[in-house]
């Protein structure tokens, strides 16, 4: 299998934390998204939806989900599991990361991608061609703002989002704090267990 990924960029950073943790080694081809090399024909036809991270198994399929990617990956390598250990863990975790993705890494898009001349005509990941809402760089800090205190409460009195030990859920949180940076939003003060629970996790994840 190969992996096309951009290893900066936040939902390629789900999947090479993953890799880390799970000691994981695929072959990997970097797409260099500053450049625009997401768009470019050749990467078209990879994926049609122009999207990174991309798994293509040895059959030709295509994987263009991060939970999906991540999922395969930790059936495939079994070793450290970031899926669960039970049945309810498993959709726990997969519910989190749903989440996550929604009410975390989209409030951050939105904010980023409604402004400035990068994401011009192109405020959502993909090919569709549209133009930028200003009014949702306000209501996109808005959600990040209802973000930062959803999940400081759910890991006031935990140390893991699910189970005793690191899962995808866990991963996905990490990533999109650090992603809110790129929007210069950080953990607000009054926010004391979520930032606890970050620095704890940067130091499981050996970042
Ligand atoms: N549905 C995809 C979305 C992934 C996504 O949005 N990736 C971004 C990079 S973090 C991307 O490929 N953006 C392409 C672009 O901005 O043109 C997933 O869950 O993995």
């Amino acid at each position: 299998m190969k992996l096309y990924t951009y290893a900066p960029a936040p939902n390629p950073r789900r999947v090479g934390l993953l890799m880390k943790y799970k000691g994981i080694e695929l072959e990997t081809q970097e797409i260099d998204m500053m450049a625009k090399e997401q768009l470019s024909p050749a990467f078209s036809a990879v994926n049609p939806r122009l999207t990174l991270p991309t798994l293509v198994l040895d059959d030709g399929t295509i994987l263009s989900d991060t939970v999906a990617i991540c999922a395969y990956l930790d059936d495939v390598f079994p070793d450290k599991p970031v899926f669960g250990k039970t049945g309810l863990q498993r959709a726990q975790i997969i519910g989190y990361c749903h989440q996550i993705f929604f009410e975390g890494f989209s409030a951050v898009g939105e904010v980023l991608r409604n402004k400035g001349k990068a994401f011009q005509d192109s405020p959502l990941p993909g090919p569709l061609k549209m133009p930028q809402i200003a009014e949702l760089v306000e209501r996109g800090n808005l959600r990040i703002t209802a973000f930062f205190e959803t999940m400081n409460t759910e890991v006031e009195s935990k140390e893991y989002l699910v189970g005793d030990t690191v899962s995808q859920a866990d991963i996905d949180l990490y990533v999109v704090l650090g992603f809110c940076g790129w929007v210069r939003r950080a953990i607000p003060e009054d926010c004391g267990a979520l930032q606890t629970w970050f620095d704890n996790m940067k130091l499981k994840l050996g970042e």
